[in-house]
């Protein structure tokens, strides 16, 4: 298994929301790196033990969707 998933952000319009997705995200147990594609509105989570709803919850609670 991976130790990277990858989720599709909807709402993320600037490289601010970039930058708030990937702060919110990192907070998460385990996150290593996040990175963020603007223009696919995908967002890139590595780490080897991350839950995966404890990253939803952290883009939620950031104000954006995630499909
Ligand atoms: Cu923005």
């Amino acid at each position: 298994m991976s130790d990277t998933n990858e989720y599709a952000v909807q709402g993320m319009t600037c490289s601010s929301c970039a930058t708030k997705v990937s702060a919110a995200v990192s907070q998460v147990v385990g996150v290593i790196a996040t990175d963020v594609d603007l223009a696919t509105g995908t967002l890139k989570v590595t780490g080897p033990a991350v839950e995966d709803t404890e990253v939803r919850t952290a883009i939620a609670d950031a104000g954006y969707r995630v499909g």
